[in-house]
Formats: C-alpha cells, sequence, structure tokens
C-alpha cells in the first residue's frame, strides 16, 4: 500500500513504534523552536535535567512575544534567552527581529524535515512539506536534549484543493471556509495534508498562511507536498540547495477525505470570538470598523502587506478607523521600506508596528469599549485582545485594507465596483528576500556562555509522585471549548510573569472567575470539571503548570484539546475523560472523590475509574493513556520522570538541583 506524505516523512524519523493510527510513536526531532514567552520555561527546564548541549540539527530562539519590554521583566527574560541560547547551542532572534514562525519559515525550515516548537502555531511551515508540531515547553526541552517525541499516530486526512481561486478570495479564506466546515475541534487527533490540483495555483508564502491557522481546527498538523511553487520560494530565499520533492505515492490511503473547490470560495470573516464563527464578509457588510490590523504570524508575510499596501496607494484611510501594520519579520519590513511601501501605507494613515505578536495577544492596540476591530489573526478568543467585551473579527488582508479604507466591513469586491478603480492586488512573491540577518544570533557568534537570570525568574515547580487518594470539590465547571487563554490570559499585566510561577498563579482561571485561585489555595487541592475541547488553543504549559501549582489533581472533561492533555500529563494533573450526562450532573462545589487507589490503577493500565460525587452517585471516567504517559503522570510529571530515567540508566540527564 502506498503511503501519504504524513507517512513518508514519520517513516524516516521513526524511532519507536508502528505507524497505525492510535498507536503512540516516538519520532526523531530535526529542528526545534521557542519563544519569549514559553521559552523561558524551556531552557530552565534544560538546566535542571542537567542537559549542557542542544541535539538537534537546528534550535532557535525567538523573541517575539512581548518585544515592547514595558517591564524590566520581560527584558531580563530576553537576557536570559540569549544566555541560554549562547550557553546551550540555539540561533537567538532579537526582540524585534519578528514572529517565530516567520523568521523560522524565512530562515531555517525545510521540506522533509521534523519541526518540534512550543508554541501552537508551529505547523506553520507545513506549507513548505515540513511536519511541524506544536508542543508544551517541556517536550520541546526534551526533544531539543535529543531524545524522540512522542506522540499518538493522528488520522491523516486528504484535503483535496480543485479549481483556482477566484479575485479577492485568498487563501485565508480557504482555511476560513475549513474551519466553518469543521469547527475548532474538527481537527483534532489529525493531520491535514493538502493534495488535488489546486495545490500547485497557490504560492509557498500562502500555503503558509493555510497550515499556521490549521491549528484552529484543533490539527496535529497540516502539510502540502512540494513542488516548483516550494522551490521557488526557497530559491528566493537563497536556500534552494535546501529543497526536495516530496508527493505522497501515487496509492497512498486517507482516514478521510475533503473537497475544497477554491473557484468556488468568496471572502469570508470569522465573526466574535471563536475562529471557526465563520461567514460570508458581505452578511456582516456595513458594520462600523474602528480599528484594522494587518499582520501576525498567519498574514504578517511581505506578501501579505503588500497587497494591503497596494489597495491603498494614493488612498486614504477613513477618518474614523485606525490601521495598524505590525509586519511578521523586520525583513519584511525592512523589503517594504526599501520599496517605498511603507511611506506610502503611512501616508493613508498607516501606523507601523514593530514586528511582534503585540496586538494578537493584547499587548499594544487593545480595541476601545465597545467597538469592532477586524486583524489578518488566527484567533479572536474572548478577551484575547486586551478587553473583555471585545469583537474581534478575522480576515484576509484584502477584506481588512477594504475596511480602512471603507470605515466599515465591506466586501472588497464590493468596494471595488463602489471606487471603480480599485484591482484585486493578487499575491506577488519578491525576487529575493535579501533583508538584513543583523538581529539573527548564530550559535558560533554567541557573546554570552553562561545563564544571566534576572530577579523575577523562579525555579520550575516539582510536584511529588501521584497520590493514590484524589478527592476534592469541584472547584471549577467550565463549558465546551475553554481555552488556554482562558486558563492563563497572554496579556501584558499577566505575561512578564511566565518565568515566576509562583506569581503567574494568582490569575489562573481568572477569566471564567477571578476568585478561583484564592479559593484553589484555600481548598489546598480539588479537581476542574469542562465540556468538551478543553484546552484548545495555545500551546503554554503554564495552564497546567499553574493549576498544578494550586494542587488541582485532576481534570474531569468531555474531551480535551491534544497539545493541552499532554501537558496536563507533563505536570501531573490527571486527565480523565466523563460522558455528557456525568457533565451535567457534575455541580461546581460538589465533593468529589476517585474510588480507586489512583497512583495503582495509573500504573497498572487500569482505564476506567470509579468517580464518587457528594459521598453518593458513582459515575465512570476513563483514562486513556500510553504507557509512557502513565508512567509520567506515576512520576508527578515529565521532570521528575526525565529525571528518574537519567539515575535509572545512569547517563543522560543528570539533576542539575539536587
Ligand atoms: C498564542 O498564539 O496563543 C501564543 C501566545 O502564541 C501561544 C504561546 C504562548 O502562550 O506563549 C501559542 O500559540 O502556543
Ligand atoms: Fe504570535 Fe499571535 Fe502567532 Fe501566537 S498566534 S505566535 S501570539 S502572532
Amino acid at each position: 500500500m502506498g503511503q501519504t506524505l504524513t507517512e513518508k516523512i514519520l517513516d524516516d524519523h521513526l524511532v519507536e513504534g508502528d505507524l497505525e493510527t492510535g498507536e503512540e510513536i516516538g519520532i526523531e526531532i530535526d529542528q526545534v523552536l521557542t519563544q519569549d514567552t514559553t521559552g523561558t520555561m524551556v531552557w530552565l527546564q534544560f538546566e535542571a535535567m542537567g542537559l549542557d548541549e542542544v541535539q538537534t540539527e537546528i534550535a532557535a530562539q525567538y523573541c517575539d512575544h512581548q518585544t515592547y519590554q514595558f517591564d524590566f521583566k520581560n527584558t531580563d527574560d530576553h537576557r536570559f534567552l540569549r544566555s541560554a541560547a549562547g550557553k546551550y547551542g540555539a540561533y537567538f532572534s532579537r526582540p524585534g527581529n519578528g514572529i517565530c514562525h516567520n523568521v523560522h519559515r524565512e530562515n531555517f525550515a525545510a521540506p522533509g524535515k521534523t519541526l518540534l516548537g512550543s508554541d501552537s502555531h508551529t505547523p506553520t511551515p507545513g506549507g513548505l512539506g515540513q511536519l511541524a508540531i506544536g508542543a508544551g515547553g517541556i517536550d520541546v526541552t526534551v526533544a531539543m536534549g535529543g531524545a524522540p517525541y512522542y506522540i499518538e499516530m493522528p488520522e491523516v486526512v486528504n484535503v483535496r484543493l480543485e479549481g483556482e481561486l477566484p479575485e479577492w478570495a485568498t487563501a485565508k479564506d480557504v482555511i476560513l471556509e475549513l474551519l466553518r466546515r469543521l469547527s475548532v475541534k474538527g481537527g483534532v487527533g489529525k493531520i491535514l495534508e493538502y493534495t488535488g490540483p489546486g495545490v500547485e495555483s497557490l504560492t509557498a508564502p500562502e500555503r503558509m498562511t493555510i497550515t499556521n491557522m490549521g491549528t484552529e481546527l484543533g490539527a496535529t498538523s497540516s502539510i502540502f507536498p512540494t513542488d516548483e511553487q516550494t522551490k521557488d520560494y526557497l530559491e528566493r530565499l537563497d536556500r534552494g540547495d535546501e529543497y526536495v520533492e516530496l508527493q505522497p505515492d501515487d496509492d497512498a490511503e486517507y482516514d478521510d477525505e475533503i473537497v475544497v473547490d477554491l473557484s468556488e470560495l468568496e471572502p469570508l470573516i470569522a465573526q466574535p470570538s471563536m475562529p471557526d464563527n465563520v461567514v460570508p464578509v458581505r452578511e456582516v457588510a456595513g458594520q462600523d470598523v474602528d480599528q484594522v490590523i494587518v499582520g501576525s504570524c498567519t498574514n504578517g508575510g511581505y506578501e501579505d502587506i503588500l497587497p494591503a499596501a497596494k489597495m491603498l496607494e494614493g488612498r486614504q484611510v477613513n477618518p474614523t478607523t485606525e490601521m495598524i501594520v505590525a509586519p511578521g519579520s523586520k525583513q519584511a519590513s525592512e523589503m517594504l521600506a526599501r520599496e517605498g511601501w511603507v511611506a506610502e501605507m503611512m501616508a493613508a494613515g498607516v501606523n507601523f508596528s514593530e514586528a511582534t505578536c503585540g496586538a494578537c495577544i493584547g499587548i499594544g492596540h487593545v480595541p476601545s469599549s465597545d467597538s469592532v476591530s477586524l486583524r489578518t489573526f488566527n484567533r479572536n478568543f474572548e478577551g484575547r485582545s486586551g478587553i473583555e467585551d471585545d469583537n474581534v473579527f478575522l480576515c484576509s488582508p484584502e477584506v481588512a485594507a477594504a475596511a480602512a479604507i471603507k470605515g466599515e466591513i465591506v466586501d472588497p469586491r464590493d468596494l471595488a465596483d463602489e471606487l471603480g478603480d480599485l484591482e484585486a492586488p493578487g499575491i506577488e512573491l519578491p525576487d529575493e528576500y535579501d533583508g538584513s540577518k543583523a538581529d539573527l544570533i548564530t550559535p558560533d557568534e554567541a557573546p554570552d556562555d553562561e545563564l544571566v537570570k534576572g530577579p523575577n525568574i523562579g525555579d520550575v515547580p516539582l510536584k511529588d509522585q501521584l497520590d493514590a487518594d484524589i478527592e476534592g470539590e469541584a472547584l471549577l465547571k467550565m463549558e465546551d471549548n475553554i481555552t488556554t487563554d482562558h486558563i492563563i490570559p497572554a496579556t501584558q499585566d499577566i505575561l512578564m510573569y511566565r518565568s515566576n510561577i509562583e506569581k503567574l498563579s494568582e490569575f489562573t482561571l481568572s477569566r471564567v472567575d477571578d476568585t478561583f485561585a484564592e479559593r484553589a489555595k484555600e481548598a489546598d487541592g480539588g479537581v476542574l470539571v469542562a465540556g468538551e475541547n478543553y484546552g484548545q488553543g495555545s500551546s503554554r504549559e503554564h495552564a497546567a503548570m499553574c493549576p498544578m501549582y494550586l494542587g488541582i489533581e485532576a481534570v474531569l472533561a468531555q474531551s480535551f484539546a491534544r497539545i493541552h492533555r499532554a501537558n496536563l500529563f507533563n505536570f501531573g494533573i490527571v486527565p480523565l475523560t466523563i460522558d455528557e450526562e456525568t457533565y451535567e450532573d457534575i455541580d461546581q462545589g460538589d465533593e468529589i472523590e476517585i474510588v480507586d487507589d489512583v497512583y495503582e490503577a495509573v500504573t497498572s493500565g487500569q482505564e476506567e475509574f470509579t468517580i464518587r460525587v457528594n459521598g453518593d452517585e458513582e459515575y465512570t471516567a476513563t483514562l486513556d493513556a500510553s504507557e509512557r504517559e502513565r508512567d509520567i503522570l506515576a512520576a508527578g510529571g515529565k521532570l521528575s520522570w526525565t529525571k528518574e530515567q537519567a539515575e535509572e540508566s545512569g547517563s543522560g540527564a543528570a539533576p542539575a538541583d539536587d
């Protein structure tokens, strides 16, 4: 039987297991990436494991999320990260050089390689035929130390693209269409592999908009085959020698197939406050728009900003609307500046930002009260923009620029009819990506060889071995699709404590209930209850680390998002699946007791657990976990487990702190 492209790359990197859907496999990781807000824990854990050098072909540390450095704590984090990259042998991308996914795709992403990153949008270079996966920080730490990455073999879904995009429809509309059809949990446990005649019409950057936002479907990864478009893009990056032709076999068998006819797509928009709340732009046209932002790792490339710049050439941003362009990389800014486009946009009334995540997580450009913001980003979870009652829409740069010109949501086709001289900008790649590399410090040039830690940089929290008894109050009952932004928000006031878990934990679940952290501390333990897709969104392991720190021992949910589920194991919290009836029957404040000896049950492979509610009703909850995951849980988390392993084998990671 022929292989899918996903299977071919996995096969090439397989160190354990068989490529059977649902089976745990171990794969070798060629490249890792980490960024400023997850990276501090990555390196603190690297240090705590006693590792002394990066083992992957490439490890890159980016500083991208909080580059405005409002507080010395942010700057100290960046200083620490530079020192860690220097000491352990990683590339270091300075604050302002750009968003990790953009800078990685420009410099390192390569077809056929595996990439693991402590950011949920790591799958971006899937558009270049790289198999890239987002993970919690400690998984990245361990992979960086040379160990395999373990994952349940996902289903491989064939997304067959037919036809070609019509004028004004873009790559963003392809992924918005998939979100409209499949929802934010439609991709869980799946890798989306794009095939079909429509693929060749999409340039590599367009493909990367699609693979980037596959994360919003909950997918493990998304990948395109490689072809002339891939080669062409790599050549323009002066990395043509890294091109490898990669295609699935003609008789490859997929677990499922979805067909998207590109020629039928039209400009789409995700309404507040979920990326799958998608409708045609025309359905919501006419709403006043207060703010427009073009940028982010989804649509912040040179190729994304140029269409908006062309639409604005010789025009002005509507006086009632503010428009911000936040490029994904400094290379994009530099090139657009050299070509005169930055000046053109400024003259049109655009405010040009440094290359940063910034506004995507509520750091800068927070919308005003009761206002509408149109963004080319990938997430519009409630409150993420920095204000609780936000109205954030997600769209393509073309739809964003049209709104900036008109001052209201408008389908760009209708605006073109109205203005008479507005042409569809299409997509254009530069002849060469020739930005300076001054902000990317290679391991050889590293100015540091010792760690530099500011006073806000704390220790990695450790948990004891798993208890035999788990009982406590259901401290919080939550609905479906709770995001990690709900669990640990990423806004500036909170983000600066990413390397100080004691302080950060005070904000745990504050977006759902601001009394939670206090109550959890007082209760000294307890459990969380949630609906479907608990923990969707970001990879931040802090969303497991902080509940652990507050004494949460188990989460009972109808289903879990992939990365967060792994993070719960990694921090010794038992993720139990419950059915809808059990979910309905448990109320916040109920006393929950796991009747079984939990340690014994976890280590012996038991799948069904008995839950007693208020000392009376009994229900069944399920632990669906591999042997390795059970061992990690029993040890109290991945750091303790890795140390145990090292002690047992008498090699590798020796504990640095005992
Ligand atoms: C996000 O888009 O939510 C983030 C901020 O990039 C996160 C990482 C983090 O929380 O540091 C992600 O996507 O993993
Ligand atoms: Fe940054 Fe936003 Fe992309 Fe996350 S989604 S990496 S915050 S730009």
